[in-house]
């Protein structure tokens, strides 16, 4: 029994190549020539392999880690005593029995000489890609049209230990493809035909072998969508002897988003995943279809016995809507993608509860009504909503924390009165908001108020103008209905929703009268406010609609 330090061997120009993947793990029992782990450039991703057999004693490295030709990263307890003075394992060219990785630097680097100043159509060709042979084309990154940069990629190969990317020689159009999918190439062989090469080019293709692997642009670049950052990033700390069958490149754009590319179905030859892939399996993650092993992990089960922890919702219905019938599609606006998700945040997280009340506005319109008589000549018209933005302040002063924020455990009491208004606009809801309510008269409101209502329906609002309110009033009173119960407008803790006035039999003691009512709809969060604060808020608010001068008690 001996022990022996397996070595990086001859990884070709490479500086440094990162791990990404243990393949074996202490107490393996491993055979000479398995694969180890999977080390990784931004060109090419290839195993290593082991030098001789023996029983994984201990790892030198970790995920992650930068390795080089010569460093040690395995400790084998090998049964051969003969092999125990081997510390490094020989360069690559003379490994006989080892299938050493292929020095993909060379593929990146040592590209076929372009001819200088080249006028017409020029070949590209198969770099020196090493000991291997008969490579396979996996993926072609180019198309006839496409516009390529000297080093850009052209195509992924592959071979059993290793996948490289072939970059291209020099820049200019391609104007002919030699290779598809499947086919064998060998180095020489030519890879398309380019047109429009600059004299310039051939500086790129001398570039140094640092510079052509880094300065070439990295065939994914989409962005990462945020909220995919909540996914947890894919750790293959587990050996599992079997990688995902990928580019580097696709490996590579998969970690960017965190996706688990053993999770991700291939629909490459051979099962082999693509950019496609990852891209359709992050939407389907995004869109709730799909849920990933880490996501499940975390999730209750989903009949009874989760843990509540999660909606755990069963997946959206999918429908074939013309089986039943003619139909026609139309992108959602783009406000109501915005205020949509706002929305249902809102509502899934705020434990919501509404009172209904009426409030008594016979005098108030008899008064506003008169009032827009006296102002007749100015145009300036005032609605019950400017009333309502004035009684409100006189409500949230004397219930302060419908005024308020809910910060973890605190709560942050405004001592501003800034008071939102839903606006419908031919693009969807959006909510200015009329700042300083408490300092202003009804005639200013009323002219503000409808600045930013014109504003908002030619969608001329600037974002400050949708900011800070503390709290918000949805009227539905100029269109109809009875009661509803709006969403809260997050981090407020309450709205009010009034829905029409009408003529009711009101009993005063003695008989029905006819007054005019006000449906009040006050929606609060249950974390900040309780029911009997509620009721009190609106029985006030109805107060003071009922006789205003109240609000200079
Ligand atoms: N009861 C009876 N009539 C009312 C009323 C009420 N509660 N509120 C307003 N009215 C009357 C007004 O007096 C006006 O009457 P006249 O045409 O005779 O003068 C008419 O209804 C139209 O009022 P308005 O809607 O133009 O003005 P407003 O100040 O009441 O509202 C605004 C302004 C911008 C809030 C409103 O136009 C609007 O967009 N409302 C929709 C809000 C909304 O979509 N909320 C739902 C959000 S949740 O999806």
């Amino acid at each position: 029994m001996a022990l022996v330090d397996i070595t990086i061997p001859d990884i070709g120009d490479f500086d440094e190549v990162t791990v990404i993947e243990l393949l074996v793990k202490p107490g393996d029992s491993i055979k000479a020539d398995q694969s180890l782990m999977t080390v990784e450039s931004d060109k090419a991703s290839m195993e290593i392999p082991s030098s001789q057999a023996g029983v994984v004693k201990e790892f030198k490295v970790k995920l992650g880690d930068k390795v080089k030709q010569g460093s040690v990263v395995l400790v084998l307890e090998s049964g051969d005593a003969a092999a125990a003075p081997v510390v490094a394992p020989a360069p690559v060219s003379e490994q006989k029995q080892a299938p050493a990785p292929v020095a993909p630097a060379q593929a990146a680097t040592k590209s076929v000489a372009p001819p200088a100043a080249a006028a017409g159509p020029v070949e590209v060709r198969v770099p020196d890609i090493g000991d291997f042979k008969d490579v396979v084309v996996i993926e072609v990154l180019v198309k006839v049209g496409d516009t390529v940069k000297a080093e850009q990629s052209l195509a992924t190969v592959e071979s059993d230990k290793a996948s490289m990317e072939i970059p291209s020689s020099q820049a200019g159009v391609v104007k002919e493809l030699k290779i598809k999918l499947g086919d064998k190439i060998n180095v020489g062989d030519v890879l398309l035909v380019l047109e429009g090469v600059v004299a310039s080019a051939p500086a790129a293709a001398a570039a140094s072998p640092a510079a052509a692997t880094t300065s070439a642009p990295a065939p994914s670049a989409a962005p990462a969508p945020a909220s995919v950052a909540a996914v947890p990033v894919h750790e293959p700390s587990t050996p599992t002897g079997q990688l995902p069958h990928a580019s580097p490149s696709v490996r590579k754009f998969a970690r960017e988003l965190g996706v688990p590319l053993a999770e991700v179905k291939g629909s490459g030859p051979k099962g082999r995943i693509t950019q496609d892939d990852v891209q359709a399996f992050t939407k389907s993650v995004m869109a709730g279809d799909v849920r990933t092993q880490a996501q499940s992990a975390k999730a209750p089960a989903a009949v009874s016995g989760g843990g509540g922890a999660g909606l755990d919702l069963l997946p959206w219905p999918k429908v074939d809507f013309t089986k039943f019938g003619a139909v026609e599609r139309k992108d959602l606006p783009r406000i109501k993608k915005i205020s949509g998700a706002n929305l249902l945040r809102n509502y899934v997280m705020i434990p919501h509860v509404t009172n209904h009340d009426d409030a008594d506005i016979t005098d108030l319109e008899a008064f506003r009504v008169s009032t827009n008589k006296d102002n007749e000549k100015s145009g300036l018209k005032v609605t019950m909503l400017a009333f309502l933005i004035k009684a409100s302040v006189a409500a949230l002063k004397k219930f302060p924390e419908f005024n308020s924020s809910l910060d973890g455990d605190q709560l942050v009491y405004k001592q501003y009165y800034n008071i939102g208004f839903a606006a419908d606009t031919p693009n969807g809801l959006v909510v200015p908001v009329l700042k300083n309510a408490d300092k202003k008269g009804i005639m200013q409101i009323s002219q503000e108020m409808g600045e930013l209502a014109k504003k908002a329906r030619d969608g001329k609002l600037a974002p400050a103008e949708m900011q800070g309110a503390s709290f918000t009033i949805s009227s539905l009173g100029g269109i109809g209905g009875r009661y509803f119960t709006p969403i809260i407008n997050a981090p407020e803790v309450a709205i009010l929703g009034v829905s029409k006035s009408q003529t009711e039999p009101v009993w005063d003691g003695k008989a029905f009268q006819p007054r005019l009512m006000l449906p009040l709809s006050l929606a609060w969060d249950h974390r900040v406010i309780d029911g009997a604060g509620a009721a009190r808020f609106n029985a006030y608010l109805g107060s003071i609609l009922a006789d205003f001068r109240r609000v200079l008690l």
